[in-house]
Order: C-alpha cells, then sequence, then structure tokens
C-alpha cells in the first residue's frame, strides 16, 4: 500500500521540467493569475511513512529550460490596484468598528466595553484587545482625549505599534545562491497561488528562479504549478504524484544550483497540524535540503488562511516546531475574514509577517505595511 512512496530510478527518469515555450510568453497577468487561482481539490493527505531519497546524481537533474525570464506585461493590460481600504471593507473588523464610531459615541465606559467587544470578536484575540482597551481606559481616566475622534486616532496608532515590529519585509539575500523559500501550512490556504504570485513579483525583480513541485500527493497540484511556470517561462521541477517530495525539492535544489538560479520556491502539500506523519515529512525536507546547503531553506514561509481565526495561533505553534517557520503571509483577508487575526498573530509569536493576500489577482498579494492595513480597516472619520 505504502509502494507509491519508494522513490525508484525509474521515478527519476520521470522527472520533468515545464519547458520555456516561447508561444506563451505574451500571456497577460490575468490569465497568469487565473491559472494561479485556479480551483483545485482538497488533498487526501495520508499518512505514511518517510523514506530517504535516492541521492542522484546533479546531472540527472538539470533543467533543460532556460532562465529565461518573461517580459513584464504591460501595465495598462492591468485593472487598476485596489486600495487596501477596498479590500478590507468586507471584514467584520471595519464594519464592527464603523458602525461603532458612526454613532458619534460619547466616551465613555460602555464605549470601551463595546470597543473590546468589538475587537475580540474581529480575531484580534482576548490578549492583544484587552490591552489594547486597557490602555486606552487608562488614557480616557485621565482625560487625554476630547471626544471619540481622538480616541479613534489613538486606537489607529496603537494597532500600528503592535503591528510594526513584525513588518519585517522577505530580503532575498544574495549569499545564498540559491535563496531556498519553502511554502507550507495546511490544506487550501493559499501556498501554490501565492508561490504564483511570488514567483511574477521576483521574476519582475530580475530574479533567476525556478519551482519545486513539493506537492506531490495530486496530479492537479503539479499540474498548477508546472501550467504556471509554462506560462511565464519559469522551470518548473517535478516528479509524478506520490513523489516523494522531500526527493523532489533535493532535486530541484540540485538543479537550481548548477543552472545557477538565484531563487528556488518549493510547494509543498497542505496537511493539517496535527498530522503529525505528514508534520514530520517537514523536517526530512529540511534535513535532505541541508545536505546540498546546510544553510537551506533560508525561509520557511508559514501561510495561515486569514478566515482561520483564533486557530492560527494553533498552526503556527505546530508548523514552528516541525519546521521552524521564519515569516508568515496572510491570505484571503478580502471576503470573509474578519481582520484582526494578524494583530493575534504579532501579539502572540512576534514572527514577521511578510506578505498578506487581498484577493486572488496577481496584484493582490502586497507586502505587509501596518499604515495601510491598519487604516483600511478603521472607519476614516467618525462619520465614516
Ligand atoms: N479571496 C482570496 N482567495 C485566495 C487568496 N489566496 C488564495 N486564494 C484562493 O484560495 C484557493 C486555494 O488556493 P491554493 O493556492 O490552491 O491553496 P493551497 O494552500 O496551495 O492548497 P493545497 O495545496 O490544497 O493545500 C484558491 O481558490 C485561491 O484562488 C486571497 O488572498 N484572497
Ligand atoms: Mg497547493
Amino acid at each position: 500500500m505504502f509502494k507509491f512512496w519508494k522513490k525508484s530510478p525509474k521515478d527519476a527518469e520521470k522527472q520533468q521540467v515545464a519547458p520555456a515555450d516561447a508561444a506563451v510568453a505574451d500571456v497577460p497577468a490575468e490569465a497568469a493569475a487565473d491559472v494561479a487561482a485556479q480551483p483545485i481539490e482538497p488533498a487526501a493527505n495520508p499518512v505514511e511513512p518517510i523514506v530517504e531519497p535516492a541521492l542522484l546524481p546533479a546531472a540527472e537533474f538539470v533543467a533543460e529550460a532556460p532562465l529565461a525570464v518573461a517580459p513584464v506585461p504591460d501595465a495598462a493590460a492591468v485593472p487598476a490596484k485596489k486600495t487596501w481600504r477596498e479590500r478590507l471593507s468586507g471584514s467584520a473588523f471595519a464594519k464592527n468598528l464603523g458602525a461603532l464610531f458612526s454613532r458619534k459615541p460619547k466616551l465613555d465606559d460602555a464605549l470601551l466595553d463595546e470597543l473590546e467587544t468589538a475587537l475580540i470578536t474581529a480575531d484580534v484575540g482576548v490578549a492583544a484587545s484587552t490591552d489594547l482597551v486597557e490602555n486606552l481606559r487608562r488614557r480616557v481616566n485621565k482625560r487625554e482625549f476630547e471626544d471619540a475622534t481622538q480616541l479613534l486616532a489613538a486606537l489607529r496608532e496603537a494597532l500600528i505599534a503592535l503591528l510594526v515590529p513584525v513588518a519585517r519585509p522577505l530580503a532575498i539575500a544574495p549569499e545564498h545562491k540559491p535563496f531556498v523559500l519553502l511554502m507550507v501550512g495546511v490544506n487550501g490556504v493559499g501556498k501554490t497561488t501565492t508561490i504564483g504570485k511570488l514567483a511574477r513579483r521576483y521574476q519582475q525583480e530580475g530574479h533567476d528562479l525556478m519551482l519545486a513541485a513539493g506537492d506531490t500527493f495530486r496530479a492537479a497540484a503539479v499540474e498548477q504549478l508546472k501550467t504556471w511556470g509554462e506560462r511565464n517561462r519559469v522551470p518548473v521541477i517535478a516528479q509524478g504524484s506520490g513523489a516523494d517530495a522531500a526527493s523532489v525539492i533535493f532535486d530541484a535544489l540540485q538543479s537550481a544550483k548548477s543552472k545557477g538560479a538565484d531563487l528556488l520556491i518549493a510547494d509543498t502539500a497542505g496537511r493539517l497540524h496535527t498530522q503529525s506523519g505528514l508534520m514530520d515529512e517537514l523536517s526530512k525536507i529540511r534535513r535532505v535540503l541541508g545536505k546540498l546547503d546546510a544553510s537551506a531553506p533560508h525561509e520557511v514561509l508559514l501561510v495561515i488562511d486569514g478566515t482561520t481565526g483564533q486557530n492560527a495561533i494553533n498552526q503556527v505553534r505546530q508548523f514552528r516546531a516541525a519546521i521552524g517557520v521564519t515569516g508568515l503571509v496572510v491570505s484571503k483577508l478580502d471576503g470573509t475574514a474578519k481582520g484582526g487575526v494578524i494583530f493575534a498573530l504579532a501579539k502572540e509569536f512576534g514572527l514577521p509577517i511578510r506578505f498578506v493576500g487581498l484577493g486572488e489577482s496577481l496584484d493582490d498579494l502586497r507586502v505587509f505595511d501596518p499604515a495601510a492595513f491598519v487604516d483600511g480597516l478603521l472607519p476614516q472619520n467618525l462619520a465614516a
């Protein structure tokens, strides 16, 4: 029953590299976004024994595709980028706070209690909400504010101050060649689409990058990444579905090294943080990469679905224990997300929040900006 996990020399031969295809070089950003955003079925995620990958010679894994950089699509063809406020306006955070302050409330204990409830229900978490409101309460008691507008301004400052320490953008350190970025997270959080968006971003910045299709559970997952790579002329290292993930990522690093790529982004299968067998597989990926580069992976990005709520805290704990997370991406903050989970994460862990997902298009993966984020959640003024 476990035989599909065993890597045979035949499996190694099956490894493919998505060819660069001049015919699809001019696919506009929107089409690429469609591919990146295409829905995929949930992974079955069986718990399987871990098998060390065979350490095959580098020559067998050299990517055929040149590391060509596709032309950057014409900016005019891309629809106007939506503002943070437009993207975040549907969140419970924005709605609750908007409703609270539009009543032109009196500065009293009842308002502070309501504010605390609004923050907690928007996923900010009990600890962060209580801290924020108790600080404001002290200042209200000292008569620092004349009206609710001033209280709102103080809340804005306090929220931004909570996030500034975690707004540390990802730097692709040139001393690592390639810089290895591993994308991890539970099922369906947006890992693969985020890879598509990041790949486009780094390609436009002039990086020679390669992708590793490390989600080997489903053929659809490999195809999703390969299609993206073909359209954007980014080489994708993949083996058939059912291959060993650590082996695919190991091969991809070997290939990226031999091609002189400066960035390798590896996808992994979604896994529940409670599935210990699958979490062990992540440790194995780290161990195996270490055979080629002791410092790899240089970034482990954990993607958290912004609609997850307080369960996000458990996810960070478990993934951190299994593989050592170095940065977070909080996706899907548009739509039904309540908006506050980022504050809870910042308060609990202090891990860098590298990017946030504000929608499905390529433009919607933004470098995390605390002021833009907070301003997108809060009412512009008491009339909002
Ligand atoms: N609205 C919105 N949808 C997003 C965002 N990021 C990803 N998605 C959608 O989330 C769905 C799942 O995305 P995937 O990238 O396939 O998720 P994954 O983590 O790779 O999933 P598995 O490989 O199954 O674990 C897709 O429909 C994406 O378009 C975002 O920021 N906003
Ligand atoms: Mg995926």
